[in-house]
């Protein structure tokens, strides 16, 4: 069984189309026509392991911000639909990766519940036509739309690229683990992951 979804997310101040394939092999191909969230998005399909088209035509002459929330939040649903009642998936994940002299750490429970603690710790005011705080609120975005608990914390690092970089890998490698096929049924003593608590 292919776990795939359709993207699809049209509203007045972003258009979004694409496919996620959750059990891929890293063919990602993003554009969002702001560089810096196509890197970051594309390096989270990618080490994720997914195979990825996003493409978004946004309402970029008032800023970033719109472009930036609804990619994540057009990835985060888009992930939630694959999962359906979220059996025969290992649900926690964890991961560590460095950039250089960056640390990020992630932490994910695809719980049902939505909770983002995002602490990337930029003090640029932007990278390329992305502000820091739209890379807060991508990850913020996606953990709501996937419902999923999201801790990511960036441990140390100079370079305000290399520590986002870092926290989207980490991201990545976390969602891998959590999002993995293991078999069996629903992995909650409540028998359900519905998300109410
Ligand atoms: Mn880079």
């Amino acid at each position: 069984m292919t776990r795939s979804a359709t993207i699809d997310r049209q509203t007045r101040e972003t258009r979004i189309t694409g496919q996620l394939e959750l059990d891929g092999s890293g063919e990602v191909r993003v554009a969002t026509r702001i560089g810096f969230l196509d890197h970051m998005l594309g390096a989270l399909a990618f080490h994720a392991g997914w195979d990825l088209t996003l493409e978004c035509r946004g309402d970029l002459e008032v800023d970033d911000h719109h472009t930036a929330e609804d990619c994540a939040l057009a990835l985060g649903e888009a992930i939630d639909r694959t999962l359906g009642e979220r059996a025969g998936i290992r649900r926690f994940g964890s991961a560590h990766a460095p950039l250089d002299e960056a640390l990020a750490r992630a932490v994910v429970d695809l719980s049902g519940r939505p909770w983002p603690e995002i602490h990337l710790g930029l003090s640029r005011e932007a990278l390329g036509g992305l502000a820091c705080e739209s890379l807060t609120h991508v990850l913020i975005s996606l953990a709501m739309a996937a419902r999923c608990a999201l801790h990511v914390d960036v441990l140390r690092g100079a370079n305000d690229h290399h520590r986002a970089e870092a926290a989207f890998k980490a991201t990545a490698l976390a969602l891998r683990e959590a999002l993995a096929s293991v078999g069996g049924g629903v992995p909650s003593t409540k028998g359900s992951l519905g998300g109410t608590p």
